[in-house]
């Protein structure tokens, strides 16, 4: 019996657990308090990796973690399982998406279990479930009715070789798709969106009640995806048009320096301008380059450096401050659906304008004498007869043209009437304020994060509920008539066309109105899966309610998420959806809270030879790793490895070292022979400090997720066991049983199977994951010495051991005692004695 045999325990307690289901939540009459512990769900793309391994193993420790300390724990698992990769499969083998899907989340579960995770099993979901995604046709519904979903015709990216819409981050650098390889062009389509950019302020601004909750490097992230820009919007009339054009700037202190306009090639308003142009060569010369633009990805376009082409739309605007007859130019280095489309130039100060000016030979006006001190007092300046500031000779100007350098940085306004001489910020303030009396501009602020664009032309996602009536209304599928749910693949070809191949399911596709009954087509898009997970956990809380998402009783019960756990990779989309949809469900008065996440946890990579593990390139196989070693042994090893947002090396870390350690710890439990009612005061003394120092530690270090730490304190706890067995305490001591017991405890947050029948050997019949942490006896942590340094001209001589209620003065005297100490100052004259009981006496010679 004193062999540790890691199967046979692991299949011992999966069966009890499997019978006994210990994180069931399902009593409504518990008082303890809640968490809600939650990890990113998987895609049931294979049987789990080494990467879901190490994620559920740090969720697993929080998640037991707060069932020890007496909280009742939700952590639930689900499966993302709609989605491209099913899609294809079932292409190359001519089977149904949900073959392949169902088969893979069965093959999850089972490694799951096996992986002994405390999970509610009651709770799990499938997003492909008409259950499920009926939903999301919802929340579609819900968006809809408030505006917040709608089509739009916009430029997409569109791979012409797989005939589908590509997301931005599907466009390699080079242009080029990262599935078929084909240049990406783009391509006018009309398409659903959520209207995200409606909450661009309160995604940014709620970031700051998550600092120091999530990590900074996810807020950064998401900061920098909203990319908020402040500045003010601009109107130019244009020569021979009624409606004026409108520029968002950030510098419209620059406003004297605008010396053309460039508008975006693809943008509607560069095409209505050159339509109204007569010049037959210059509107041919638009569409040639409308052409050649079209084949350019947007991470192209904004690269700074590239050579600058366009072409001169043969219209004119008015700068509305000065008057200035300004030429209006096409050109890529405009976005089309950044800002509006269209840009003030001032290329004496923007290096963009200035390549373009330069490579066009349109004028340069320097309007921010960058070498001015924009700090002090503003010099009074005298003005010429145009209202103008003159200058002292000695300001004058760096020349952009020569230099071909945009003065970019901060100075006072030049040549800015009567605004020169005014700093940038007084300068924006200023003019801002002569254009909003004018009524030729406002403040204003613009956002980098466009709406999200949800419409897929797939095969396996939530169809939209909307109809098509014959007269082009879009009609809502009445609520009533939810689900829409996805046909059968009999007889239909899922490969990609370039049009949901759902339009092709006659069947399906052909309806009646609903307001006459009248012949009418169903939306053969699908939604993006990541609407699927942006309200995930909410479904959690009722995940087989008939009639509704949630019920707001539980979520406000239960949500926000306490921890959230997953990968790096979410860091801007899935994240920023899920805080999305969370708003805007508090807007409609679903929930009570606006952050779904409280905490955020991501951990590393596990790496083979420095590289991400992954099926292709071979690397390390999860089930052999747990066959070898065992369960326990991988998930300590995972924890010992590192902090959980680090990387982990395989080739660095030791599984069968952790088995070893397991086998030791588990001796323990079979040594120990005294009964679980022995007086623990009459133990060693030495070991329960040392359980005490540990069982007032470890909580911390684990809420501050120092699980290495932990482990490691763990090993120590074990040794000195195990000497204390051998120097002849022996294993009947209580202290022995307390510490072992202690052991057993903590183990059961990394390794539950070791640490169940540990328990189980020591004479319980009670679940070591919900027995409870032990509080620590604080008389046990009062420390009876303490190490005081004794340091002469700072150089560290000699160490003593003393009373942590030691005086400065016998401190002193202790260190001039010190042997050490005497050499090292020798005949030398004491000069000065610093003395910090109890810890330090530093003396000073000469
Ligand atoms: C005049 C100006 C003068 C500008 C100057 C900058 C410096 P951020 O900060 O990234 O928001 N811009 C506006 N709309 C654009 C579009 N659709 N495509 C490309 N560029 C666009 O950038 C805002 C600045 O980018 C705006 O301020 C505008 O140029 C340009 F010394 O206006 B600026």
């Amino acid at each position: 019996h004193r062999d540790y045999d890691f199967a046979a325990i692991q299949a011992k307690w999966q069966a009890v657990w499997e019978e006994r289901q210990p994180f069931t939540i399902d009593d409504p009459t518990d008082k303890r308090p809640r968490k809600y512990v939650m990890d990113m769900f998987s895609y049931p793309s294979g049987d789990l990796h080494m990467g879901h391994a190490e994620a559920f193993a740090f969720g697993d420790v929080v998640t037991r973690y707060w069932w020890q300390q007496g909280f009742q724990v939700l952590h639930p698992v689900g499966w993302d399982s709609f989605g491209l990769p099913a899609e294809n499969a079932a292409i190359k083998r001519g089977t149904d998406p949900r073959e392949w899907t169902y088969a893979n989340i069965d093959q999850q579960r089972e490694s799951m279990k096996a992986y002994g995770v405390a999970v509610d099993w009651t709770r799990e979901i499938h997003t492909s479930d008409p259950e499920y995604y009926k939903w999301n046709q919802w929340l579609f519904l819900k968006m809809y009715e408030k505006g917040l979903a709608y089509r739009k015709d916009s430029w997409v990216n569109w791979d012409p070789v797989d005939q589908t819409v590509l997301a931005n981050e599907q466009v390699l650098p080079d242009g080029t798709s990262d599935r078929s390889g084909a240049v990406v062009v783009k391509k006018k389509l009309t398409q659903w969106y959520f209207k995200i950019t409606d909450y661009a302020d309160r995604l940014l601004d709620d970031l700051n009640q998550l600092e120091g909750r999530w990590p900074s490097k996810v807020l950064a992230m998401q900061r920098n995806w909203i990319g908020r820009s402040t500045g003010a919007d601009v109107h130019f009339a244009v020569e021979g048009r009624s409606e004026r054009i409108t520029v968002f700037t950030t510098r419209p202190d620059t406003l004297y320096g605008v010396t053309f306009m460039v508008v975006a090639p693809e943008s509607d308003l560069a095409a209505e301008l050159v339509s109204g142009q007569d010049d037959a060569g210059i509107r041919a010369r638009f569409q040639d380059y409308l052409t050649e633009v079209q084949k350019s990805t947007e991470i192209e376009r904004m690269t700074a450096d590239r050579p600058k082409t366009g072409v001169f739309l043969g219209r004119h605007a008015i700068n509305p401050l000065t008057g200035d007859r300004i030429e209006i130019w096409a050109a890529d280095y405009v976005l089309a659906d950044y800002g509006h489309g269209a840009v003030m130039a001032v290329p004496a100060h923007d290096q963009r304008d200035l390549d373009f000016a330069l490579k066009f030979d349109l004028p340069v006006r320097v309007v921010v004498d960058v070498n001015a001190p924009v700090t002090g007092v503003i010099p009074t300046l005298e003005l010429d007869e145009n209202g103008v500031a003159i200058l002292p000779d000695d300001l004058e100007p760096v020349d952009p043209v020569s230099t071909r350098v945009a003065l970019t940085g901060e100075g006072r306004l030049l040549n800015s009437g009567p605004f020169t001489g005014l700093s940038k910020s007084n300068g924006i303030k200023r003019i801002i304020e002569a254009l909003e009396q004018s009524g030729d501009g406002r403040a204003s602020k613009t956002y980098r994060l466009r709406d999200w664009l949800i419409s897929r032309q797939r095969f396996w996602g939530t169809p939209i509920p909307i109809i098509h009536g014959a007269d082009g209304e879009e009609i809502p599928v009445p609520f009533d008539q939810l689900p829409v749910e996805l046909p059968s693949t009999e007889g239909l070809d899922l490969k990609p066309k370039g049009q949901s191949p759902l339009g092709a399911a006659t069947d399906w596709v052909t309806v009646e109105d609903p307001r006459d009954g009248s012949p009418a087509r169903r939306d053969p898009d699908t939604m993006d899966t990541f609407v699927d997970s942006s309200w995930y956990y909410l479904r959690y809380l009722n995940p087989t309610d008939p009639d509704k998402a949630f019920d707001p009783k539980e979520a406000d019960k239960w949500a926000p998420v306490d921890q959230y756990v997953g990968g790096v990779e979410h860091a801007i989309l899935h994240l920023l959806y899920a805080r999305f949809i969370t708003k805007v469900l508090f807007d409609l008065g679903y929930v009570s809270f606006t952050e779904p996440f409280s905490a955020l946890l991501n951990q590393g990579m596990v790496l083979s030879g420095g590289s991400k593990m992954s099926k292709s390139k071979g690397g390390v196989n999860l089930g052999d790793e747990l066959a070898e070693h065992g369960v326990d042994a991988i998930r300590l090893t995972m924890a010992f490895a590192g902090p959980p947002e680090d990387d982990i090396n395989w080739e660095d870390v030791s599984p069968a070292g952790a088995a070893k350690f397991l086998a030791r710890a588990f001796r323990l439990a079979t040594d120990v022979t005294s009964t679980p009612d022995v007086v623990w005061a009459d133990g060693d003394q030495g070991l329960r400090r040392a359980t005490h120092r540990f069982l007032s530690e470890a909580p911390g270090l684990t809420e501050a997720f120092k699980f290495n730490v932990v482990v490691a304190r763990l090993m120590e706890l074990v040794n000195t066991i195990r000497k204390v067995i051998d120097s002849g305490a022996g294993p009947a001591d209580p202290a022995v049983r307390e510490a072992t017991e202690t052991v057993a405890l903590a183990l059961s947050l990394f390794s539950p199977y070791t640490a169940s029948e540990m328990w189980e050997r020591l004479g319980y019949d009670s679940d070591v994951a919900t027995f409870g942490w032990r509080k620590a006896d604080p008389t046990l942590l009062v420390e009876t010495s303490v190490t005081a340094v004794i340091q002469v001209n700072g150089k560290v001589r000699d160490r003593i051991e003393v009373s942590p209620k030691v005086t400065s003065d016998e401190l002193e005297a202790l260190a001039r005692a010190s042997a050490a100490v005497q050499r090292a100052v020798g005949d030398k004259e004491v000069v000065n004695v610093i003395v910090r009981a109890p810890r330090l006496v530093n003396i000073a010679v000469k």
